[in-house]
């Protein structure tokens, strides 16, 4: 079996996706024409010349932008339903999909339009794919802190299908801190919880996520390399890291595959996972995460199947699903 092979069969979880950055071009052109509104692109081969990204903040504009034309339940649902039929091609069998909510609901969109449409489709992948999912609502960092107060209580009466809340968008400049109240009526309420940290942002960000937010997991991480302490907490800890590889590339976070340090975290003991982050925008979904970092570092078999096994030691799943996927 060649590497690829086995990438493909092994059965994986995703634990680091946003729904908005699934939205592929021919699915926007398809919305934006029922919806009447407007996009800066005449074809496809105008997107994709658009998605050349040098910064986490450069492609988050034209992500927004892309937002722009989900207006309808249904939108929501075919955005989800898209990328559940990726998760089917790559035997992806469980995933936990963040949204944003504030993208929406800034523009005038239902709070209720948006889950309502995302619950029916991850209904539907269990029902017809055997795909399990959760969803995990995301706050925007860039936004106040008393934004997301009342974007928790928006979700409020529909806690029970939201897993955990999360903190994405521009990282330097709004450390994990910001969001300490919000986060500690989270927990308060039940919500398990994740942040995005060390991305872009220094190790003392993850700290604060760690310390100060109390996260069960963190999302990328990949700077904690640079302080050895950080390091040892992580691994202590079993703290799992969902690592986006093709997105640490394609917004310059590492200049070249080859120098993703995924393998040398892994090889110290930190429980990473592989993830596609935002696949419509970096070139790929899960499986091609995986034989692009498996290509650039020659991963090995045990390697690959250790990654995969750690996507659901890490996922937000019972001890008895655990051992079922393990
Ligand atoms: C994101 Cl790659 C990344 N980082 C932070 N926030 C995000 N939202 C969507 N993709
Ligand atoms: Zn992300």
């Amino acid at each position: 079996m060649t590497q690829n092979e086995l990438i493909q069969a092994l059965p994986k979880a995703e634990l680091h996706v946003h729904i908005e950055g699934t939205f592929e071009p021919e699915l926007m052109f398809a919305i934006a024409q029922r919806n009447g509104v407007a996009i800066p692109y005449q074809n496809i081969d105008e997107v994709k010349a658009a998605y050349q990204f040098h910064n986490l903040q450069s492609f988050l504009d034209i992500y927004y932008a892309g937002a722009n034309v989900l207006l309808q339940q249904q939108d929501f649902y075919d955005l989800a339903w898209a990328y559940f039929e990726r998760c089917a091609a790559d035997r992806v069998v469980h995933t936990e999909i963040f949204f944003d909510p504030q993208t929406h609901t800034d523009r005038g969109v239902a709070f209720a339009t948006v889950i309502n449409g995302l619950q029916a489709a991850c209904d539907d992948a269990k029902s017809k794919l055997g795909i399990s999912s959760h969803l995990i609502m995301s706050f925007l960092r860039h936004l106040s802190e008393e934004a997301a107060f009342a974007t928790l209580e928006q979700a409020l009466p529909y806690q029970s299908q939201i897993i955990a809340v999360g903190l994405d968008s521009s990282e330097l400049g709004h450390p994990p801190s910001k969001f300490a109240r919000v986060f500690a009526k989270a927990r308060e309420l039940g919500f398990l919880v994740v942040a995005h940290a060390g991305e872009e942002g220094p190790p003392e960000y993850v700290w604060e996520a760690l310390d100060v937010l109390k996260v069960n997991r963190i999302d990328h991480g990949v700077r904690a390399e640079e302080d050895a302490h950080l390091m040892q907490r992580l691994i202590a800890d079993k703290m799992p890291l969902t690592v986006c590889p093709l997105s640490n590339l394609k917004l310059c976070v590492v200049n070249d595959m080859a120098q993703h340090n995924i393998q040398r975290l892994l090889k110290q003991g930190v429980q990473v996972t592989v993830n596609s982050d935002d696949p419509a925008y970096f070139g790929g979904y899960v499986n091609a995460n995986f034989t692009t970092i498996a290509e650039a570092l020659q991963l090995s078999a045990d390697e690959i199947k250790q990654l995969a096994a750690n996507s659901f030691e890490s996922a937000f799943i019972s001890a008895e699903d655990k051992q079922y996927w393990l």
